[in-house]
């Protein structure tokens, strides 16, 4: 899957078609009224938010999006047809931001949201309508409006229940690939992994969706390695899974530094609620597991039987570190349908207002 976050795309909602003049014409009817039709509504912009898409990738390759326009109205009280709505799909968790990137338009982060981003424009009125008692044989019929244009900002921010976070090579995309169906890249290199990816893990019956993000490292919050950017990726998730290479020399320096970048970035990251995880232990004597879990503990501020000694290559202890991820995910979503009620409650108390 390639991966783009961000992009611009400029879009046109339809103009609305022309009004028409025309005059009853039939055999034996003199002076046939004005039938001339209006014109049609121009379609409207849409972004809807769609299952099932994790990248904007799509627009790249295009970034002009234009509705199409209403038809022209004819003779005989025709009205012309109305333009086309034009849905541009967006993966779940997609911001639409004003073209200087200021002012947050929307927010759809549901499968099936929707939002108009630009209105088609309203058909002109053909003569027919202009028809009055002092002017029966009007000759006026407007043009239709104009569509609305504008450029708008799409910058996706996943939505992944837990984020895995740590230092390159710490065993992130190992952990992911052995728990759920994703194939990320894994190799003994830093940054191997170069994008955001998901992976849905089973635990105990319900589904948790796991976000395997690149590496950090000291400096990232200034543009170190591949930077801090795919943090915004985690920014919604309920727990972070913070991965300590248990094989490396200094356990606790490992987890500060990641800490440290976590705080500067900001956004809430490192108040999330975190489960802290000494990987590789296959490679590790148990003596020296004891260890570095004790520093890695005290490192974290914990006790040492909550740091998880696991190896996502044998998969020791890796049942384990994912139920504990329920009760943070559980919680984080109660929260959030909570506030969905709220919200829709809200909107039933608004008085109705009658469509204009
Ligand atoms: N012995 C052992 N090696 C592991 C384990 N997990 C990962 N590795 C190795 O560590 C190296 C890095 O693994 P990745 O999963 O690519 O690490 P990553 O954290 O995703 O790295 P980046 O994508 O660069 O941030 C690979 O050579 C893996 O085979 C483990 O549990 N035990
Ligand atoms: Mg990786």
């Amino acid at each position: 899957m390639k991966f783009l976050d961000e992009a611009k795309i400029y879009l046109k909602s339809g103009d609305g078609g022309r009004g028409c003049v025309s005059f009853r014409r039939e055999k034996y009817i003199e002076f046939g009224g004005p039938d001339g039709g209006d014109g049609g509504r121009g379609g409207d912009v849409v972004a809807e938010a769609v299952p099932g898409l994790n990248t904007l990738i799509d627009y790249r390759y295009q970034q002009h999006f234009k509705a199409g326009r209403g038809q022209h109205g004819r003779g005989k009280n025709m009205t012309g047809a109305a333009g086309k709505t034009l849905v541009i799909k967006v993966p779940a968790g997609t911001q639409l931001l004003s073209e200087d990137k200021s002012e947050l338009i929307a927010d759809l982060s549901e499968p099936g949201q929707r939002l108009r981003l630009a209105k088609g424009g309203d058909g002109g009125f053909g003569n027919a309508h202009y028809k009055s008692a002092t002017n029966r044989a009007p000759r006026r019929a407007d043009p239709g409006w104009p569509g609305e244009e504008r450029w708008v900002w799409l910058r996706l921010k996943l939505i992944a229940d837990a984020g895995l976070v740590g230092l390159p090579n710490a065993g992130k995309s190992t952990l992911l690939a052995a728990v759920s169906r994703a194939r990320p890249k894994i190799a003994d290199y830093p940054f191997t992994t170069l994008h955001p990816v998901l992976g849905v893990v089973e635990v105990d019956g319900a589904e948790v969706v796991l976000a395997d993000i690149p590496g950090l490292i000291e400096g990232a919050h200034a543009g170190a390695g591949l930077g801090d950017r795919f943090l915004a990726h985690i920014e919604r998730c309920a727990v972070l899974l913070h991965l300590v290479d248990g094989t490396q020399e200094d356990v606790a320096a490992a987890y500060r530094t990641v800490r440290a970048e976590l705080a500067r970035y900001g956004a809430g990251l490192a108040d999330k609620p975190e489960l802290v995880a000494l990987n590789k232990i296959d490679a590790l004597e148990a003596h020296s597991v004891a260890a570095r879990a004790a520093e890695l503990a005290r490192a974290a501020r914990r006790e040492t039987g909550e740091v998880f000694p696991i190896s996502g290559a044998t998969g020791q202890g890796v049942p384990g570190l994912l139920r504990a991820l329920r009760a943070p995910v559980r919680a984080q979503r109660a929260a959030l349908d909570a506030a969905r009620r709220r919200k829709r409650a809200r909107a039933d108390e608004q008085p109705w207002e009658a469509p204009q």
